[in-house]
């Protein structure tokens, strides 16, 4: 089937769309609807690929990076986490400074450029050990960057600092923060968070703190976490409340819509997202998110081969080769959790795209001779 002349887009009622994609237009939330209820897949990448070329032609960005986890101790009993356990159980563990200097000096002859750490929402932690982990995190490793915590967790750090969150996010960036994550956002409805995580910011509550991120000068990521109850009506808001908070901000780099595993957490019954909807979701992420520079394909969760057809369904990057990914690792342990730096590079390659290493800002890497012993 061709698209190029665009009978086929019209036959899938896509027409208008089509026009409003050539133009450059912004697409309505009643657009980003009509997209999620089409059922020509292939239309809807076709369109979403045409904006990722006209933003990055065959480049596709990936980083080398490490993933820390510095408690699983959580006190938000989200029922789609498999990761979280409670204060008093005995697998609960909290790292101390050290020990993330450690983890981090574990893999000091990988040239890793970006450090990403996230927690469970831990009360017992006072302000100075996120303070205290930062520093220890940049002192192991000054080169990388560290992009660390969600504004769920920020929210708890701001609580815990009894300051205001502008003072705190300045403290956290001198202490060596140059980036926050896109985790926590769930899905932006009342509805579902009255059911799947009661306890949490709501939606306004993270925006207003990915805004005052991004005014402090530490952008950041944004998320949906889709397949499980969410409806097709709270998608297309989630997007659209994105797409206005960057209009006023500019401050966020990548969308990343991340895929349901059910294994293993309260969910267990429901059957999680298909890897068509994985496609679906990049593809209209593309498509209505035009103040966004990068989609991002989260290959631990979308399987690597979902994400090499992702590549020309509007993603642009494939996050990294990322050692040591904790958060569904009970989820799907017999998985392969991690990808070499080639690999990566192989996978994009195979999937006839450029690969391009980049830093968590999106600075172009520049290859630098292979170190000893590299395995990633
Ligand atoms: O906030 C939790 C989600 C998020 C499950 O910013 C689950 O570059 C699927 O945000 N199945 C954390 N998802 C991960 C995250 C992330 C990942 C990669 C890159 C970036 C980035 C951010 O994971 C949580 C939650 O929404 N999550 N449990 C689960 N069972």
């Amino acid at each position: 089937m061709s698209f190029v002349h665009g009978e086929s887009l019209e036959k899938a009622g896509l027409g208008a769309i089509h026009h409003k994609v050539l133009a450059g237009e912004r697409l309505s939330a009643d657009d980003g609807l009509q997209l999620y209820a089409c059922t020509q897949l292939p239309a809807i990448g076709y369109l979403a690929n045409l904006v990722r070329q006209r933003l990055h032609g065959d480049c596709t960005y990936y980083v080398r990076n490490q993933h820390i986890n510095y408690t699983n101790v959580c006190n938000k009993l989200c029922k789609f986490c498999s990761f979280y356990v409670k204060a008093k159980d005995e697998r609960g563990y909290v790292l101390s400074p050290e020990q993330v200097q450690e983890r981090v000096r574990q893999y000091l002859h990988v040239p890793i450029t970006e450090i990403h750490m996230v927690g469970g929402v831990n009360p017992k932690l006072p302000y100075s050990y996120y303070l205290e982990v930062l520093r220890a995190m940049k002192e192991a490793r000054p080169q990388a960057r560290l992009k660390a915590f969600t504004m769920i967790e920020m929210a708890q750090i701001q609580r815990i600092a009894k300051k205001p969150l502008e003072e705190v996010l300045l403290d956290l960036k001198a202490a060596g923060l140059e980036s926050l994550p896109g985790g926590g956002a769930e899905v932006f409805s009342d509805r579902v968070q009255g059911d799947l995580f009661w306890t949490k910011s709501d939606s306004e509550e993270w925006l207003r703190i990915a805004a005052a991120a991004h005014r402090a000068g530490l952008p950041s990521n944004a998320t949906m976490l889709y397949g499980h109850i969410e409806n097709t009506e709270e998608k297309v808001y989630h997007l659209c409340r994105l797409r206005e908070v960057q209009d006023e901000t500019g401050g966020f780099l990548a969308y990343i819509p991340l895929s349901f595993h059910p294994e293993r957490t309260e969910l267990e019954h429901l059957p999680g997202p298909s890897g068509c909807l994985d496609l679906k979701e990049i593809a209209v992420a593309r498509l209505m998110l035009d103040n966004f520079p990068h989609i991002k394909t989260f290959w631990i969760m979308n399987t690597i081969e979902v994400s090499q057809v992702a590549l020309w369904y509007g993603a642009d990057d494939l996050d990294g080769t990322i050692m040591d990914y904790e958060i569904t690792r009970k989820a799907f342990a017999e998985t392969q959790q991690r990808l070499t730096h080639q690999d990566l590079m192989a996978r994009i390659a195979e999937a006839g795209r450029v690969p391009v290493e980049r830093d968590s800002l999106y600075n172009t890497v520049t290859p630098s001779q292979p170190a000893v012993a590299q395995v990633a």
